[in-house]
């Protein structure tokens, strides 16, 4: 059974490892190597960096979808072909990690990230599903980590964000015995939004965004800074105020400020209501 894909996405960008289309508003960056169930390796990590970078620019942007192509996998993670000394390792020869990138970027977006789950979601691919601000999946959808069990592990966000959405003994549970869950499970966990039969699940996660784009943009991304504030210290308060001195800067009580430095006077700032 394939999701239903009978959209005109319009391609933004040619990349060789990931898809990145529009579709009214929705960017949907699809993670392209079926034949490793989506694993990621160095260079399809830039791709979506790069990719993201753009949603964050684009006006036209309002909601981003990561995915994966065919319906056996969302993500299994690094790709063990090119996993080396040092991390997986690019076809520069340089071993990193840009991984921890991505989720980065995903949590300083200031429009919300949606992962379509559309199969294994598994090691890095089940953190990417974690850190993005919901995840809509499929029925045959599965979720695991196996770090411990091949290697690795992302004691980041892929454990401390895990554990907000799990709960201490879950998340370690998760970790420890890298067993496998159904969609079912992961939604009674707290780790998934909704889960739908494959053939609906990008028509669900469609009309999700059209709601989401009918809301306020900036009361979302005020929404999305304060949740993340919280667990992301003084990185997280950074961003909240960031936005808070954006919309400081769009009132007038910020505009005499600078209006009064160019016209060379001192600014009347008692003009401006002192709010209770
Ligand atoms: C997904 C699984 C469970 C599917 O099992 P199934 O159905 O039995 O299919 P397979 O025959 O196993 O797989 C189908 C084909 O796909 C290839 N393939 C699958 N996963 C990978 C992969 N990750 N890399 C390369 N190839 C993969 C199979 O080889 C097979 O190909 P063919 O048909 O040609 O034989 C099952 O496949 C599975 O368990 N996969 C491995 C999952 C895994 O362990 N992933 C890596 C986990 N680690 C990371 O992701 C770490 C990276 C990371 O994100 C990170 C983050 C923060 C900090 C550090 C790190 C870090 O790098 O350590």
């Amino acid at each position: 059974m394939n999701m239903a894909t009978n959209r005109n996405w319009e391609t933004i960008k040619e990349f060789e490892d990931i898809k990145f289309e529009l579709f009214e508003g929705i960017a949907k960056i699809t993670i392209n190597r079926p034949e490793v169930y989506n694993a990621f390796r160095p260079e399809t990590n830039m791709e979506i960096l790069k990719a993201l970078e753009m949603t964050r620019e684009r006006q036209d942007v309002g909601v981003v979808v990561i995915t994966g192509a065919g319906d056996k996998a969302f993500c299994s993670g690094g790709d063990q072909n090119v996993k080396g000394k040092g991390g997986y390792v690019g076809d520069d020869g340089v071993p990193r990690l840009n991984v921890l990138d991505i989720h980065k970027v995903i949590r300083s977006l200031p429009k919300p990230v949606i992962a379509m789950v559309n199969g294994y979601a598994i090691g890095g691919g089940h953190v990417l599903h974690v850190v993005c601000d919901l995840t809509i999946a499929s029925e045959n959808a599965r979720f695991g980590q196996t770090g411990p069990k091949v290697g690795s592990f992302d004691a980041g966000f892929g454990s401390s964000y895990l554990a907000r959405h799990v709960g201490q003994k879950k998340a370690r549970e998760i970790w420890f015995l890298c067993e496998q869950y159904t969609a079912k499970e992961a939604e009674q966990m707290g780790m998934v939004n909704t889960v739908v039969p494959l053939e609906d699940l990008e028509d669900t996660t469609v009309k999700w965004c059209k709601t989401i784009m009918k809301r306020s943009p900036l009361a979302i991304r005020m929404i999305k800074r304060g949740l993340n504030a919280e667990l992301d210290g003084q990185r997280g308060l950074m961003e909240f105020a960031g936005d808070a001195t954006l919309m400081y800067y769009l009132m007038d009580e910020a505009q005499e400020g600078k209006n009064a430095f160019l016209e060379k006077r001192d600014p009347d700032f008692q003009q401006f209501p002192k709010f209770p």
